[in-house]
């Protein structure tokens, strides 16, 4: 999949995507980033890239023609590509968005910065507009690092097997049971002794449990979307909340 990335701020992505697996990905081919400097399309001397707003108010837009040269560029790299823009008005990122992406030929995600875009080029170009989440960031440059690191787990070939994307958590709806690696005590804390049993039903059982109560605490939304049998039921009635 090729991704191209529009920014102000090229530099801020070198440090995560030269690591781990957005590094592998690229280097097994499988993914391949392109950065792009919005300001290298501005035509004036001043190379500007932002004015104030028509009707007034706080802050600067970012102009359109420098915006719109530049995505017409990229589209020249990355012709099938759909167009993101990330922007805290955008539909929020979700798992499900993530496979969604994935299975395109190609993204173009433009990087929001100032007030936002202008409303024309949004219109012009961009098929959708993402958001990460209900929290103010200072553009949207971490916004695409996370989606093209959300993204990139989940192209075909990425992962190894071990690490396949169908254990994730939100692939079965609920969160993740607890881990534990050596030693078998830790400043007095010990390993649940089921994990040592080496009775792999009961360990599935115990996990499974683990994983309902877990939910149940810290995201009691996504119970309700779960898909449970009435034996995970009878263990969250029975359990203490
Ligand atoms: C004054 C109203 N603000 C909108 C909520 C202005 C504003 C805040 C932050 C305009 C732009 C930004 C910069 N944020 C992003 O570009 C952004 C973002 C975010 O702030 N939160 C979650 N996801 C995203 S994706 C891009």
């Amino acid at each position: 999949m090729k991704v191209d990335i529009l920014t102000l701020f090229p530099e801020m992505f070198r440090g995560p995507f030269d690591e781990s697996i957005i590094r592998r990905a690229q280097d097994k081919g499988l993914v391949q980033i392109g950065l792009h400097q919005i300001r290298d399309h501005a035509a004036d001397r001043h190379h500007t890239v932002d004015d104030t707003p028509y009707g007034g108010g706080a802050g600067m837009v970012m102009k359109p023609e420098p915006l719109a040269a530049c995505i017409e560029t990229a589209r020249q790299h990355n012709p099938h590509a759909t167009v993101l823009l990330t922007s805290p008005k955008g539909v929020p990122l979700s798992h499900r968005l993530a496979v969604d992406l994935a299975a395109r030929p190609g993204l173009i995600i433009v990087c929001g910065r100032y007030e936002g875009i202008d409303e024309r080029v949004r219109e012009l170009f961009v098929d959708q507009e993402i958001s990460i989440g209900d929290y103010v960031l200072s553009g949207g440059e971490l916004a695409a690092m996370v989606v093209v690191d959300a993204v990139t787990r989940l192209v075909p070939g990425v992962l190894g097997s071990e690490e396949s994307a169908a254990n994730d958590s939100f692939s079965d709806g609920l969160l993740e049971y607890p881990q534990y690696t050596r030693p078998p005590v830790f400043r007095n804390h010990a390993v649940p002794e089921v994990l040592l049993s080496g009775n792999h039903a009961l360990i599935a059982q115990w996990r499974r449990q683990q994983a309902l109560q877990r939910t149940r605490r810290q995201r009691p939304d996504l119970l309700e979307t779960a898909p449970l049998t009435e034996q995970d039921r009878r263990f969250l009635a029975q359990s203490h909340p």
